[in-house]
């Protein structure tokens, strides 16, 4: 309970919504655009739910005026989108497509002339296919040169326009299920390489903020990371340890590298002593050093509970890439799996006091202030919030669509963050996902977070007819009062 008055939100806070390219543009072949790796990873059957891709998706690509009008409509204050690399250089190192580029132009010159300041992703997991096939992607330093050459064509084109940068989406999530788990191109099941690739994505990411230092002195850059407190399922110190070895295994092991320009200590020794660490040479260091964020992105969607392992052994080698029996789409370790099979450091269990979502995801409004504390008492950075959102099964009746249920989860979340606030975390704005329903990666079109409808299904594209829910009318209101009533 909280018995003292809450601090009102920043008068100039961002109140926001989110997308991602792959997941709303459809035209993945037009006008020019090169295949990405999403492209060809969801056109291989057995990879998406029903097969579902992006080809269409919900044709933002050909609906921006119509799109950007409810962003309008709605008051947002921020959209934070995230542009295909491969759109803008179809091989990802070569010549400019123009026309790709025209599009985000146009993007960005509507969201000004409606008063909505752009947040752009730089690289929201939709790698140029040709740079997998040439150099294996994000397991060759060749990659890195590739992107800060893609970046520079951003920076030059938005440097007046943009002010906020994200850097890399989720690294922690599109390095663990693309190279660990193999749920993600590309599709890879090896604990080191993934080790090695991630260690590339730090250069990428370390050489793109110092070249942004460099060109847009006036904007501000950060990483969006997919951040979820650990919590130890008793009292037992031994799964308070196990708690502390997730922290470092799924939460310092990225933040301390983009933060302090370090790997956290503890961990490389125990990486170093198995023989599966990242080669880190002393030029990386130098660089990863050199390279400090303006603010951290937060993607928050849920902690994690964990306990010891009991059983001090390895998880049979097959039981790796097992991460539901019941769904493969899922994308929750089975229960009670060790989640480093290789590292007996922790188990991950259910909470007995969360409830889940359809989907079963843990819905943790407390872990959210919890979350934005441990970061922010860490870094002391400020925070952008730049995903956090329900995705449900919305059914449209009547031409409407009444998600209360996700009005009580945002409403329970922003309520916390306004706690952490008050708390003294310094935050720079709130980005829901997602603005509108879109491609979720694995799951298809069924699992919906958006604000506004979008009349399309599993099997297909429909009349893609836009439909504002009943949580676009609510958040419409709190953008409207800054968020004083909640
Ligand atoms: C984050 C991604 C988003 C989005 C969201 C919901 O990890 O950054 O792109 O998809 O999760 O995930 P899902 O679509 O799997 O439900």
């Amino acid at each position: 309970m909280y018995y003292q008055k809450l601090d009102d939100f920043p008068k100039n806070f961002l109140w926001g919504a989110a997308s991602a390219a792959y997941q709303i543009e459809g035209a993945y072949n037009e006008d020019g655009k090169g295949p990405s790796i999403w492209d060809t990873y969801a056109h291989t059957e057995g990879n998406t739910y029903k097969g579902t891709n992006g080809d269409v998706a919900i044709d933002h690509y050909h609906h921006l005026e119509e799109d950007v009008g409810l962003m309008a409509k709605m008051g947002l204050k921020a959209y934070r989108f995230s542009v295909a690399w491969s759109r803008v250089i179809p091989d990802g190192e070569g010549e400019v497509n123009q026309a790709g580029l025209d599009f985000y132009i146009r993007l960005v010159k509507l969201l000004k002339e409606n008063q909505i300041e752009p947040v752009l992703t730089l690289y929201h997991w939709d790698l140029p296919q040709a740079l997998q096939d040439k150099y294996l992607g994000w397991e060759s330093r060749k990659t890195v040169a590739a992107f800060a050459k893609y970046c520079r064509v951003l920076f030059e084109t938005f440097k007046d326009d943009v002010k906020y940068w994200v850097t890399f989406n989720e690294q922690n999530v599109f390095t663990g299920l693309g190279y660990r788990w193999g749920n993600h191109p590309p599709k890879v099941t090896d604990i080191k390489r993934m080790y090695a690739a991630n260690h590339i994505v730090n250069l990428a990411n370390a050489t793109a903020i110092n070249l942004f230092h460099e060109m847009v002195p006036k904007g501000l850059i950060g990483p969006s990371f997919g951040y979820g407190p650990v919590y130890p399922l008793t009292g037992d110190p031994n799964d308070v340890l196990a708690s502390v070895n997730a922290d470092d295994f799924n939460n310092n092991w990225w933040l301390d590298v983009y933060c302090r320009g370090e790997y956290p200590y503890f961990m490389m020794k125990r990486l170093q002593a198995m023989g599966i660490a990242p080669e880190v040479t002393a030029a990386d260091q130098k660089l990863l050093k050199s390279a400090k964020p303006d603010f951290l992105g937060i993607n928050y969607y849920h902690g994690g509970t964990v306990q010891t392992n009991r059983l001090q052994k390895k998880v049979a080698a097959d039981d790796k890439k097992d991460f539901s029996s019941t769904d493969p789409y899922l994308m929750q370790p089975k229960e009670d799996q060790a989640q480093s099979p290789e590292i007996p450091m922790f188990n991950s269990v259910s909470s007995p006091y969360l409830e889940k979502t359809e989907w079963g995801w843990e819905i943790d409004p407390i872990g959210f202030r919890v979350a934005l504390r441990q970061v922010y008492e860490k870094y002391r950075l400020p925070i952008f919030v730049t995903e956090n959102g329900l995705g449900a099964a919305d059914q449209l009746v009547d031409g409407q669509v009444n998600d209360d249920y996700r009005i009580k989860y945002l409403a329970d979340h922003v309520l916390t963050m306004k706690e952490a606030i008050t708390d003294g975390v310094e935050m720079i704005g709130y980005c829901a996902w997602s603005f509108s329903d879109l491609l979720s990666w694995l799951n298809g079109y069924r699992k919906r977070y958006g604000f506004v409808y979008v009349d399309r299904d599993d099997d297909g594209p429909k009349e893609l007819k836009r439909i504002p829910k009943a949580s676009y009318y609510w958040y419409q209101k709190l953008i409207a009062d800054n968020g004083a009533d909640v």
